[in-house]
């Protein structure tokens, strides 16, 4: 059988999952694309065989040929989108953040809960990258014993070109490490406080670039997040877990090593489109095989909505300079069931969510 998606909003990662679900995975096929902007829509048809062009998200999930949606348009439109695909009964992909705030995730967390079984799985994609996955094992091995800290660094060669603020350094890149932090203790986050280190003077200088987030884990790890979204060299991604007895961290290994004029060297993603390749293929690719076995699996609405509360909180504490606490709702029984949220999800050795 083959998965027949509908893609709203085909900006840069849409048209990233458009070829990859094009031309990189299997079992799915793009039938039906819309977008605001009806003439970047049309474009992404054309080289798209029979791909209908809707002229607005609902007229797109109701068609009856789409089996599935894919949501890449901006973080502020998702949840409008995501309830129309609840309310048909449809799987539905969407691009973190699942939405800008945590009331918003709320609603998108009832809504399914309402209809009885999971359809929403955040596009969370760090949860898929072998390294990230490689240090979830090491740490359950438990040789290295108890985690203590955790040391994160964000960095983007520069900020997007769309009017990119403070505020979403936290809601837009740093949500990856919230998201991340909390899939590789198993524990939710409880605190957070922002730090504003000196400003680089190359950027925006309205931005706090770099800033550091600490975020402190309900058993008490600590992990300290750096941000910086105008580094210049290059899209580099860090994480270093300080446990007991020993310590375990992202290699910073590309494929290969240039040794040249007395140095070794190693090149340096350009963006995250490069960095996480390979991720965004494993998590369309088990997005489409457990949705067509009429199944779900991977990050939740409840997980959308958890790191849209420590957004939040993280948000305050940049205003405030202060420690914030963290408040999260009773997690449903939806979201309990395994492989639902915190396991490694991988088709040969997961669990998978059950209706
Ligand atoms: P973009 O600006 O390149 O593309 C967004 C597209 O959505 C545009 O073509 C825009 O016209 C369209 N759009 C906006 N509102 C719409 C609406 N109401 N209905 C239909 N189309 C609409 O943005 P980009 O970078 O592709 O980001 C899209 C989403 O994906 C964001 O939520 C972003 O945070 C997320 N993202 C996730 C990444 C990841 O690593 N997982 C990487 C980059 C983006
Ligand atoms: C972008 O939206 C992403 O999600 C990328 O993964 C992240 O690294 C970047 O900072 C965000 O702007």
């Amino acid at each position: 059988m083959t998965l027949r998606v509908g893609v709203i909003g085909v900006g840069a990662i849409g048209q990233d999952h458009i070829r990859r679900l094009t031309h990189v995975i299997s079992g799915a096929r793009v039938v039906a694309l819309t977008d605001v902007d009806a003439q970047r829509a049309q474009s992404a048809a054309g080289s798209l065989d029979g791909a209908r062009v809707h002229a607005t998200g609902q007229d797109l999930i109701d068609d009856g040929d789409v089996d599935a949606i894919l949501v890449t348009s901006w973080g502020p439109t998702h949840e409008e989108y995501v309830l129309a695909s609840i309310a048909a009964g449809k799987p539905v992909f969407c691009e973190k953040p699942l939405a800008p705030t945590p009331d918003a995730c709320l609603r998108i967390v009832k809504a399914e809960v309402a209809r009885g079984r999971r359809l929403v799985q955040v596009g969370f994609m760090r949860r898929y990258d072998a390294g990230y996955r490689a240090m979830k094992k090491g740490l359950a091995r438990g040789t290295l014993g108890a985690p203590l800290l955790a040391h994160c660094a964000h960095r983007n060669p520069t900020a997007p070109p769309y009017g990119f603020t403070s505020e979403m350094m936290i809601s837009d890149s740093a949500v990856h490490e919230i998201d991340i932090v909390r899939w590789l203790f198993d524990q939710e986050i409880a605190a957070g406080t922002v730090l504003k280190p000196r400003r680089t003077t190359l950027g925006d200088p309205n931005l706090q670039d770099p800033l550091i987030m600490i975020l402190e884990m309900a058993d008490g790890v600590v992990v300290d997040v750096e941000v910086f979204v105008n580094c210049g060299y290059g899209y580099d991604i860090r994480c270093e877990v300080v446990a007991e007895s020993g310590t375990v961290a992202l290699s910073d290994g590309g494929e290969i090593v240039i040794t040249s004029n007395g140095l070794h060297s190693r090149p340096v993603p350009a963006d995250w489109r490069e960095r996480f390749v390979r991720a965004y293929d494993v998590e369309l690719q088990e997005w489409v095989e457990v949705v067509s076995a009429g199944d779900a699996s991977g990050p939740s609405s409840w997980d959308g909505y958890a790191a849209a509360a420590v957004v939040e909180r993280c948000l305050e504490a940049l205003q405030s300079g202060q420690r914030s606490t963290v408040q999260l709702e009773d997690r449903p029984e939806l979201y309990r069931t395994p492989g639902g949220t915190n396991a490694v999800e991988q088709s040969t050795e997961g669990h998978r969510a059950s209706r």
